[in-house]
């Protein structure tokens, strides 16, 4: 009976696939509960890179059995697109990849008004994918969504796509002076997936609780991370879903009995792609060496990520929201090019020193980061494989915030590579 959860500390793009695939080598099934192709998680196996939207990274590993949970929002033709470029990788997706029927679908129409939102937010824009993730899930609480079952249902695709358009259409035409969206032609659309996706369509739920149930191994693969949760995230600027411990087990549809690990995932320095606050975002030189290093831009859109020195109350804050079991630590080897390293410990807000994470959205706005100066290691750290044959400073480092998290570190990443890392139970 044991379910794995790996999620992100801070603002995404973590490395959680990468760790997903270090520890999908001996598990059965791997899951996405949240979010969509506005995700990007980058594997290395050898020299292939494979970079994922939608589909869960175990597909890289033979025999692993992959489900689409119900929290996830759906856009056929990404998925689509992605399993048939796994496949001409010589990878058997199709077989191995199950999509569950109560998942919701993105509709162009999502698409068109997430980008109409954001346009007209101006200088308040939230930076989204653009992927129609907001509205997807806006319709979903709003009880007008378009599930992937209903793709197997022509009558009633039409009478809910009559109902979801009715208003939608009104603010298409009156709103953004655009023409209308057919019934039909959705349909059609819809209809057009329908041979591809009938196979897919599962009770991924069932199928997981079953396998757990039987002692077969499970690992939740989350999306976005903890500070773009909707409810926990630095609200508005986050995402419309809940990438946090709850949001894994509503959209996965797995019980809390089967969870015994919770990874908490953090680059050893802090990234965010979008609009929002970030304390301890570096506007110098220091920062443009980074994301050049890391090779900081967003897998699904390219973005160059906004760059900025570990922020500790936030990941601390992460991991007790989470209740992390362990910390994965991510891409210490970047930090091997910087002379110093600076972590943040605590905030000045409005002239008052604070160490925990703010709640007010304001209070997070004024934060100044107070700093730790740490010393640099300044030495190739990619060949080290134990934590024994890191350098003196950078073993400091990794303890001190082992310590400071209160979680152990299971896992130091020091590149790219599958074999890069440093893996400890
Ligand atoms: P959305 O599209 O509605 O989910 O956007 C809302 C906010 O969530 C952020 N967000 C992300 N942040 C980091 N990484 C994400 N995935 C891609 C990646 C992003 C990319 O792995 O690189 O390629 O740009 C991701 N997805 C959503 C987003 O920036 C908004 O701040
Ligand atoms: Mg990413």
């Amino acid at each position: 009976m044991t379910a794995t959860v790996v999620l992100g500390l801070a603002w995404g793009d973590e490395g959680k696939g990468r760790v997903c695939d270090v520890l999908a080598h001996d598990v059965d099934f791997v899951s996405r509960y949240s979010g969509g192709n506005n995700a990007g998680h980058t594997v290395r196996v050898g020299e292939e890179e494979f970079k994922l939207h939608l589909v869960p990274s175990g597909i890289v590993r033979e025999g692993v059995v992959c489900t689409i949970g119900n929290g996830v929002v759906v856009n056929p033709e990404v998925l689509k697109q992605e399993v048939e470029q796994l496949e001409a990788r010589g990878l058997d997706a199709r077989e191995r990849l199950k999509v569950d029927g109560r998942a919701h679908v993105i509709m162009p129409y999502h698409i068109a008004l997430d980008s109409h939102r954001e346009i007209g937010l101006g200088e308040q824009k939230i930076g989204t994918t653009n992927r129609g993730i907001g509205p997807t899930y806006e319709d979903k609480v709003a009880r007008s969504g378009i599930r992937v079952q209903d793709i197997l249902d022509e009558g009633i695709l039409h009478r809910k796509l009559k109902a979801a358009l009715r208003e939608k259409n009104a603010i298409f035409q009156n709103v953004y002076g655009e023409k209308p969206y057919d019934v039909d032609e959705l349909v059609g659309w819809l209809e057009s997936y329908r041979e591809f996706v009938e196979p897919m369509i599962s009770d991924t739920g069932a199928m997981l609780r079953e396998g757990l149930d039987e002692g077969k191994k499970v690992l939740l693969e989350g999306g976005q991370a903890t500070l773009l949760d909707n409810d926990h995230g630095t609200y508005p600027f986050v995402t419309s879903s809940n990438p946090t411990i709850g949001g894994a087990i509503t959209g996965s549809g797995i019980s809390l009995k089967h969870v015994e690990n919770i990874v908490g995932v953090t680059k050893a320095y802090t990234t965010r792609v979008g609009d929002g606050p970030m304390p301890t975002e570096l506007h110098d030189r220091t920062g443009d060496r980074i994301r050049e290093i890391g090779r900081e831009f967003g897998t699904t859109t390219g973005r160059p990520r906004r760059v900025g020195w570990l922020d500790l109350p936030a990941i601390k804050f992460a991991a007790d929201l989470n209740g992390i079991t362990h910390v994965a630590l991510t891409l210490l080897d970047v930090l091997s090019e910087v002379e110093r390293v600076n972590v943040c410990v605590g905030y000045e807000i409005d002239g008052e020193r604070y160490d925990g994470y703010p709640m007010h959205q304001t209070d997070l706005h004024h934060a100044r980061p107070v700093y730790r100066e740490l010393p640099g290691w300044g030495e190739d750290i990619t060949g080290c494989r134990m934590r024994g044959d890191l350098p003196e400073a950078a073993r400091d480092f990794v303890e001190w915030v082992e310590a400071e998290v209160g979680a152990p570190l299971g896992m130091i990443s020091v590149g790219p590579e599958r074999d890069q890392a440093i893996v400890e139970k």
